[in-house]
């Protein structure tokens, strides 16, 4: 079995994978992505997405918390990498989000 190691994404480039981004837009969304894993772990837990919904003003149930987090998590270890993280406003831009928390984050921290 392979080992789950959340956070860990080797081999992914945020520049060439999400190209419709320019540089300074990844640049602060990783600042953003940074400022809220208060963990420093590279992933962002339900707590941390807890506490970053209560700081945008838009404070969330653990309900709505996990759907927000089960939307985006491609790798189903129930935290967001950084990809997933990014995958938000991916989704925001084609107007594909589904949970409302969501739209509420890619807009708020889109507009920042
Ligand atoms: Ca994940």
């Amino acid at each position: 079995m392979a080992q789950n190691l959340p956070g860990t994404l080797k081999n992914f480039n945020p520049y060439t994978e999400f190209k419709e981004f320019t540089i300074a837009q990844i640049k602060d969304f990783r600042n953003a992505f940074d400022l809220y894993d208060t963990s420093r772990d590279g992933v962002i837990n339900l707590m941390e997405l807890k506490v970053m919904m209560e700081k945008l003003e838009a404070p969330q149930t653990h309900l709505a918390l996990t759907a927000m987090i089960k939307e985006v998590d491609e790798d189903m270890d129930t935290v967001i990498n950084f990809r997933e993280f990014l995958l938000i406003f991916r989704k925001a831009a084609c107007g594909e989000l589904q949970v409302d928390g969501l739209k509420v984050l890619a807009e708020k921290v889109g507009s920042l």
